[in-house]
């Protein structure tokens, strides 16, 4: 007998990028923390995530969430992030449209209205939104420990040439590649160029270098590069394009990709605590980062940055997993 799996989906996008909350349907997770939860996700139930992520029901930027009850009673919630790259540490476009979608739809209830203390894979969120009737109309989420983790890495990309670049850490490990002699900026590039050339790079520095999470040894491997160059608006302080998965670059300025950006600035004494980092996406969409708090991971000196930005709910989904269908796991070409 082919299997049938039911799930209420919910979608918004965070400034341009999608986000799907699976509303009903969340299967139960065996572990005692999100990291666990997660890898028992990762290793039994992955099909949910390609299902609902990619095609023929998702898209090549599809990201989206499950929500759980916390792990410690002090928490509001816990939540899985289930993206086409996999299920992400920590997420900031995530967090974003998923704090909009729960609070405008009843999924979560705050016991202090506007605050709220998530459990990431990657570590405690505190959240505060700012409601406006039933819209929430902006979201501010104060990041885990984020840090510069390697300076001026020397690598070669046929594509460029050779590029010196920097790793961060912000939720996610970020290859950034700022302007120099073999790379002028994003702007020079379409989004396919930049997206093949960021595949071929972050496969030629994780053949190279292992990043491990100096706390969480299961936090490991740089996911994401992140191109920089001229801003769209002045009045911007940075732009970045974001690429992860295989095929994506984030509409949005990326909420892990700012807070490893902040790092890195810090890190170079090119922001201070509480500098507005007005960031711009690739569409030219903002987040407002700042840094909250100077702290160290490990013995190394980080920051905790916050990221604020909006969403929009968009529609309701009743996706359908059935066994019968070839694609039930999703494609891609
Ligand atoms: O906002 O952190 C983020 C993110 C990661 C990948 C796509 N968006």
């Amino acid at each position: 007998m082919p299997s049938r799996h039911t799930f209420s989906c919910i979608d918004a996008h965070t400034c341009g990028n999608p986000v799907r909350v699976v509303s009903g349907g969340v299967p139960f997770l065996k572990g005692n923390t999100m990291l666990e939860k997660r890898q028992y996700f990762m290793e039994n139930l992955d099909w949910i995530r390609t299902g609902l992520m990619f095609e023929p029901r998702g898209h090549d930027m599809m990201s989206g969430s499950m929500l759980f009850p916390p792990h410690d009673p002090e928490n509001d919630f816990a939540i899985l992030f289930i993206e086409t790259s996999g299920c992400l540490p920590m997420c900031g476009h995530g967090t974003i449209g998923t704090i909009t979608i729960a609070i405008e739809e009843g999924l979560i209830h705050p016991r202090t209205p506007g605050f709220l203390r998530m459990e990431s894979p990657a570590g405690l969120v505190l959240v505060e939104y700012k409601q406006e009737g039933k819209k929430v109309k902006s979201v501010k989420l104060t990041n885990v420990k984020s840090y510069l983790a390697a300076e001026n890495l020397e690598i070669e990309i046929e594509e460029l040439g050779k590029l010196t670049v920097d790793v961060a850490y912000g939720g996610n490990f970020y290859c950034i590649v700022d302007p120099q002699e073999n790379f002028p900026g994003l702007e020079h590039f379409k989004a396919e160029q930049l997206i093949s050339m960021a595949r071929n790079l972050r496969s030629k520095m994780n053949k190279r270098y292992d990043f491990i999470h100096p706390e969480h040894d299961r936090i490991r491997g740089l996911s994401h590069v992140m191109w920089t160059g001229k801003t769209l608006d002045q009045s911007s302080t940075a732009r970045n394009a974001v690429f992860y998965g295989d095929k994506a670059i984030d509409r949005s300025p990326c909420g892990t990709g700012t807070s490893a950006r902040m790092a890195q600035w810090f890190a170079k004494g090119w922001l201070k605590p509480g500098d507005e980092f007005v960031h711009e996406s690739f569409i030219g969409s903002k987040f407002i980062g700042r840094i909250e708090e100077v702290t160290e991971i490990a013995g190394q000196p980080g920051i905790v940055p916050s990221i604020e930005g909006w969403a929009k709910v968009y529609g309701y989904n009743t996706i359908i997993l059935d066994d019968d269908d070839p694609y039930v796991h999703g494609f891609q070409v």
